[in-house]
Formats: C-alpha cells, structure tokens, sequence
C-alpha cells in the first residue's frame, strides 16, 4: 500500500493580520503534483484541517475545491481525512455522504460502540484505522486495545476469505505522544503543557504497520520507526522556522502488513517564507531595526522581529514609525515583534515556571503565573492591569462553575 501523509493544514490561518490562502493554494498545488507522480492508494490528511472550528465561509470554499481537485487528478486515490484539536468534530461532518461520492471520508469522531466503523477498507490494498482528536478522558487504554483487537478480527476475516493474507494496516490518529519533540508550538494555545492529554505510543497498539499522526507540527519518525508525526506542509508560526524543522509530505510505501514502512519526506517550497530577525536568538531594538533595514525589498514572505530586552527597557512607544521606515519599500510584510525580557538569574527570583510540571503549576497561585508572564513577555504588571484581570478571572470562573 502507498499512501501520502499530511496533516496540520490549519486553513484560514490569520498570520498577525496576513490571510494565508496564497501559501495554502501553492502547498495544494505541489500536492497534486505529488498525488499525480505517485498515484498513491491514499492521501491521509491527519487532522487541523482548519485554524478555528468555525472558518470563514470563503476558507470552507477553498477546502472543498481543494478536494475535488485532489479527486480529480488522481481519481483512484481515496482521500482521509480526519479532525483535529482545531476543527469542529460535528461540522466535519456535516457533508460526510456528499463526500463519500468522491472518495473523500470525513471522520470527525471516533466511534466507541461500532468498533468497526472506524476501520476503513482499502480495497485490495489494505486498510486504514480513523482515531480523530479526543479529549484522553474519553480515549481510554482499553479503547486503543479494544481497536487493535478488532482491526486484527476484521483485516485477518477478509484475509482468510480472499486467501491473500493480511494488508497492510495504517492508523491514522490526531494526538500529542509521549516523550515527543515538541518545539515550535510555544505561543499556540494547543493544550499540551507539561505533557498532559498525552498518550504513549505503546498504548495505540503494535499491530498497525503505520501510524500516521497529526497535532505535532515538528516532522518526526519514533515508535521503531513505525509512527510518525509529518509536520505541517507550511510555517504555522515563526518558531516553526529552524534549520531542524522541515515542512512538507510523506510518501509512505508498505510491502506487507509485518514489514518496516518506507517513508519519503517530500519538501514544500514556499514563496512566501517566514523569516527571524535575527534568524536566531534575540537582539536589543537597535539592532534589531538595523537588520530589518538590511532585507531585500524584493524579498516577499512575513517578517518577525525578535528584540531582547534589558533590566527595565521598554519597546519605544514610537517603534511603529521605526517599523514602517525600515520597511519602506519593501515588498515583505512586517508581522510582529517579538519581546524576550533578558532572565537574570538569582537565588529570589522565585519559581522559574518553565521548568514546573503541571502539578507543581496548578499549586501556584494564578497571579504568581500572571507575574512571571507578564516579566517575560515584557510588559508592565499594574495595578490597573491587575483590577481588569481580577474581573476577567471572575467572569471566567463563574462561567465554568455554571457548565458544571
Ligand atoms: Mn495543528
């Protein structure tokens, strides 16, 4: 079975200010490229498909087109794709039977009582096992055991009444594994601190050939070489920009269901890159602004300013008009600074929260955690700041206890 594997397509993405969808039309159209060089048996698209659970209506539009195109190009190829942390379960859902006339299956949830219903057959290829993003409360051990256990039923039934042997199995799940590279997903708001919501590879079970995995936006092989997270095709964000994170496709070959999968890492280019200043480590304002007066003015991807801060500096209050004239001209859009307070470290500087587990973290008081941010990030901790947090923080928990 050969399949292409991608995930974290995140469209409609809003890059502080910037629409995406020209980075996203190209990477669709590499990939079909891709689909028609390789005839795969399928494309796997491994959950965030969209950057917010209710994309605009436009974004929706050029998902659906994106499909047909897919279909067209390769109409052999079955398409599957399942949801993620940042898609809507339901709405991925909604147009399931229309889709299933272009061999696109849209699996938003995971079916717990119908084990079955989550193994889809590849006829004559093999077969592909759908786990879409859950909460781990509801993905209990004994739901990933139940799973294998049915997949090994169902795939060893069809081989005995078609004499062939069992096909090749791949399973295709949206989740954050244990003991996995994480970086560059720092300023998301994905719910994975300290590692909790994690789920051990082991737990997902042994007798898949594959697991192709989606959430993690850094492209990693671990599991024994048998799972792996394919990265997102395009920079997410800025701190996804590193010599050690490449983005693009997987081709993924297997030669039977027992034998080692062959995976082919396919880059995406992009003409409109995400670039540092400076491409690593932070500087202080001055410099910073020098060297954004340095990029070519036909340079034409989104810039990022990474500026070190001092004891008490501040960014100057002006540091907008210093951002335009160091742009003027140029054909690259200026995205956003990026403040990191220089950490002098002493014996009182208090909990360094980085470092706690979420245990530890959930026995600070909020206002310590709200503090140590705020030193970071650079911004004052006022008194005023503190009164509109304080009404925030009410309101919120309030809420919370109402859906309890
Ligand atoms: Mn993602």
């Amino acid at each position: 079975m050969k399949v292409i594997h991608t995930s974290d397509w995140h469209l409609g993405q809003n890059l502080y200010g910037y629409d995406r969808k020209a980075d996203h039309d190209e990477m669709v159209c590499q990939l079909i490229d891709l689909a028609k060089a390789e005839e795969p048996d399928a494309l796997i698209i491994a959950g965030d498909v969209y950057d917010v659970a209710a994309p605009n209506i436009s974004v929706q539009k050029d998902f659906a087109d994106y499909m047909v195109k897919l279909h067209t190009a390769c109409p052999q190829m079955m398409i599957v794709c399942i949801s993620g942390n940042h898609d809507s379960a339901s709405r991925h859902e909604i147009f399931q039977s229309p889709w299933e006339a272009l061999g696109v299956k849209a699996v938003g949830k995971a079916n717990k009582e119908k084990l079955e219903e989550n193994i889809i057959d590849v006829p004559g290829k093999g077969w592909i096992v759908t786990v879409p993003y859950t909460n781990d409360r509801f993905l209990t051990k004994e739901f990933y055991s139940d799973l294998e256990a049915k997949t090994k039923e169902v795939a060893e039934a069809k081989a005995q009444e078609s004499g062939c042997g069992v096909l090749p199995i791949i399973y295709v799940g949206h989740a954050a594994i244990k003991d996995t590279d994480f970086s560059g997903h720092q300023n998301l708001n994905d719910r994975f601190i300290g590692g909790i919501e994690c789920t051990g590879i082991d737990e997902i079970g042994t007798y898949y050939d594959y697991i192709a995995l989606g959430h993690i936006h850094k492209a990693q092989t671990f599991g024994n070489g048998k799972a792996r997270y394919c990265g997102t095709p395009l920079a997410m964000s800025f701190d996804e920009v590193r010599d050690d994170y490449e983005h693009g496709f997987d081709v993924v070959e297997i030669d039977a269901h027992g034998s080692a999968p062959k995976i082919r890492p396919v880059s995406v280019s992009t003409s409109r890159p995400l670039i540092n200043i400076p491409a690593q480590g932070h500087v202080e304002w001055k410099d910073a602004i020098l060297e954004l007066k340095t990029v070519p003015a036909d340079f034409p991807g989104f810039i990022r300013l990474n500026v070190l801060l001092k004891g008490n500096d501040l960014l100057p209050t002006n540091k907008d008009a210093y951002i335009q004239s160091a742009m003027e001209g140029k054909k690259g859009k200026f995205a956003v600074v990026n403040p990191m307070r220089e950490v002098v470290k002493s014996e009182e500087d208090g909990p360094q929260i980085g470092t706690l587990t979420m245990e530890e973290l959930q026995n600070i008081d909020h206002k310590v955690i709200l503090k140590e941010y705020a030193k970071h990030e650079g911004f004052e901790f006022t008194k005023e700041f503190e009164e509109m947090f304080d009404i925030v923080y009410k309101i919120v928990t309030e809420a919370k206890n109402e859906d309890q």
